[in-house]
């Protein structure tokens, strides 16, 4: 495929060397060049069929959207487009999300049952009105544009600090994810309306302290539906320095090896640009001073966290930035508590479990640096749907209830466990 290249990627050219030896990728221009008449699409690209040929596609600035045996769908700019041809792989643009009429600042009327950033926070404030015993609004901070950043405790007598094993859920770290916000809404009606009528769900909430936040990215959220056509944004809002080019991917802006192993890009016009340094997001800060907050006498509360993401319909566990599975800081007993845990969850959703790096290598991602700094197991869930047939990153309203539904053991089975991981590889007196 040979699209024109726009004139800011000559202006570049000279730039090369240095871009190279900065970690940027060739095919973008440099950070003060003006803003791309282009927007990202997605393309499919035929060929690659290992992680490490997949690693050097995203190398280009594109993010992997999609793997399968021997081809990838990614969202890129045209030039990334171009800078994968040029790997040698046939690369075919894809048709976008179906757009409707300009002017709203909802989602389009087709998609109403997805909840925006106001209705989201409607939600919130309903369940926690309606359950001031359980559930309570907790502020962690405010995005790049002012928003709050929510996150909603829930657990019976929730006005105290007992002594429960803590467990994270967060959602919507990729703008474009809008299914993950329906996962949230779906776990705090779940826990507060199902509490005292099924035994499972009152145990949980009687027994673990659960942190759900739901939107960790609004401004990107709020991007993507603005102007009632969705424009596949996948990063935070925030201006990288030299002003044009605009977002940095969260999730590659966590502090643990950030940057360390071709697993995000330097190039603020890439799709998986990891900001200036390790927490530069506000939105990733807050998040991590937040989960900071937890380690109450030296010990971390939180025991077990999802991540949620879309789409894929994989469970993926740490760690992202090597391919091996153990190594430092990653012992043989955890990692198979890892990969038990996320088999276990699998078999119930109907997930394909593995480790995150078995798709491609990522770095300065949340599950590492929940695990890798703060010793929480911990997953991605890529939710519905499977591949780009059943809508990619934008399914229609109508898979929300099922798809959000279909979580429901795995959840159950993560808090279950979260008094002791490591009871699913038998080995609770050894580690608990
Ligand atoms: O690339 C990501 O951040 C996640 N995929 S997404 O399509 N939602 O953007 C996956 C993160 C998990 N880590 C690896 N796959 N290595
Ligand atoms: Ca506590
Ligand atoms: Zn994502």
């Amino acid at each position: 495929m040979h699209a024109r290249r726009p004139l800011a990627a000559a202006a570049s050219a000279a730039l090369l060397l240095t871009a190279v030896a900065a970690g940027t990728a060739a095919a973008d221009p440099a950070p003060d060049s003006p803003a791309p008449a282009a927007s990202p699409g997605q393309y499919r690209v035929a060929g690659p069929d290992s992680a490490p040929e997949r690693t050097e596609v995203a190398a280009t600035g594109a993010a992997i959207d999609e793997v399968g045996d021997d081809s990838v769908v990614v969202t890129a700019l045209p030039r990334q487009a171009d800078a994968v041809a040029d790997l040698g792989y046939e690369v075919t643009p894809l048709p976008g999300p179906e757009q409707e009429g300009p002017g709203t600042l909802d989602f389009p009327p087709s998609d109403s049952g997805y909840h925006d950033y106001d209705e989201l926070t409607d939600v919130v404030d309903k369940v926690v009105a309606d359950n001031p015993d359980l559930a309570a609004k907790v502020g962690v901070g405010s995005s790049y544009e002012g928003r709050d950043l929510m996150a909603v405790k829930i657990t019976s007598d929730v006005g105290t600090d007992h002594d429960r094993p803590e467990v994270l859920f967060t959602h919507s770290q990729h703008a474009r994810e809008h299914l993950t916000v329906e996962m949230a809404v779906y776990l705090l009606r779940m826990l507060t309306e199902d509490y005292g009528t099924d035994p499972r769900v009152t145990e949980m909430v009687d027994t673990r302290e659960i942190w759900i936040l739901p939107n960790v990215n609004p401004d990107g959220s709020e991007h993507d539906i603005a102007g009632g056509s969705y424009k596949s944004w996948r990063k935070n809002r925030q201006p990288a320095p030299g002003g044009w080019a605009v977002g940095t991917d969260l999730n590659r802006n966590w502090d643990y090896n950030w940057g360390c192993c071709g697993g995000s890009s330097g190039s603020p016009w890439s799709q998986t640009y990891r900001g200036t340094a390790p927490e530069s997001a506000p939105e990733v800060r807050q998040v991590a001073d937040f989960v900071r907050s937890r380690v109450v006498g030296g010990e971390q509360q939180i025991t077990a966290a999802i991540d949620f993401h879309t789409y894929g319909e994989l469970i993926l566990w740490p760690y992202g930035y090597t391919y091996d599975e153990t190594g430092p800081g990653m012992s043989r007993d955890e990692y198979d508590t890892h990969a038990e845990l996320g088999r276990l969850m699998a078999g119930s959703n109907g997930y394909t479990p593995q480790q995150s790096s078995d798709l491609y290598v990522t770095d300065g991602t949340i599950n590492d640096w929940l695990w890798g700094e703060q010793r929480i197991f911990n997953y991605t869930f890529e939710m519905y749907p499977s591949g780009s047939g059943g809508g990619g990153f934008y399914p229609g309203d109508e898979i929300i209830d099922r798809e959000t539904d279909r979580n429901r053991e795995a959840v159950l089975d993560l808090l279950g466990y979260a008094d002791c991981p490591y009871r699913v590889i038998d080995k609770e007196d050894q580690y608990c």
